[in-house]
């Protein structure tokens, strides 16, 4: 690569965890829209997608519930790169910034990156609201358990036993596609 190249990638693939959330239009339809297009990516590679998961808004009142999901990928990409590639598919699916926390398309949250800590202008890893959130930390705990947030130096299951219980009993797994 030539000297002065902006360099997009990471030395080494890491693995990175991402938060999908949405709930305006079929939402469940655009969550799984969005792992599509994620694994579509030629720098990142999808391991691991949680069931889809109904929960409960966070943030003003009257909004629709949301669909979440959490996955686990592999990429080459550097934090603030990976976030670029997750507004850009935001954008393209049709997400308007409105009111803060309110109804949206879709939303993809950057929660966890290769075990960083970083707080830039930009850019906060951990996600800085994800160890207090079931509808992320349940679906996150279901495909990775053992998942480490460097700065509580807690794994993804003891953050879910910290919640309280009738919160994490609210994220319910979409019951999708079976007989009965
Ligand atoms: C807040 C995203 C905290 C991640 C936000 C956080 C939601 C929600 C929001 C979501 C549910 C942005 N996003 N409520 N409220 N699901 N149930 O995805 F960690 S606001
Ligand atoms: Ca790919
Ligand atoms: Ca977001």
């Amino acid at each position: 690569m030539p000297l002065g190249d902006p360099d997009l990638t990471a030395l080494k693939p890491v693995v990175a965890y991402i938060g999908l959330g949405a709930n305006l239009g079929d939402p469940a339809r655009q969550v799984r829209e969005a792992v599509s297009r994620l694994g579509e990516l030629p720098e990142v590679e999808v391991l691991k997608t949680s069931r889809l998961y109904r929960t409960p808004p966070v943030g003003p009142p009257g909004q629709p519930w949301y669909i979440n999901a959490v996955v686990q990928v592999k990429t080459r990409l550097t934090p603030e790169e990976l976030m670029r590639r997750l507004l850009l598919i935001e954008r393209q699916m049709g997400r308007e910034r409105g009111e803060r926390w309110g109804p949206r398309v879709i939303d993809l949250d950057l929660l966890l990156y290769d075990g960083e800590v970083l707080a830039g202008p930009e850019l906060t890893v951990p996600h800085p609201e994800m160890h207090r959130r079931a509808f992320v930390l349940v679906p996150l705990a279901e495909i990775a358990p053992q998942a480490w947030h460097p700065v509580l130096s807690r794994t993804a299951r003891e953050l879910v036993a910290e919640l309280e219980p009738a919160e994490v009993a609210a994220v319910t797994p979409l019951r999708t596609g079976g007989v009965k």
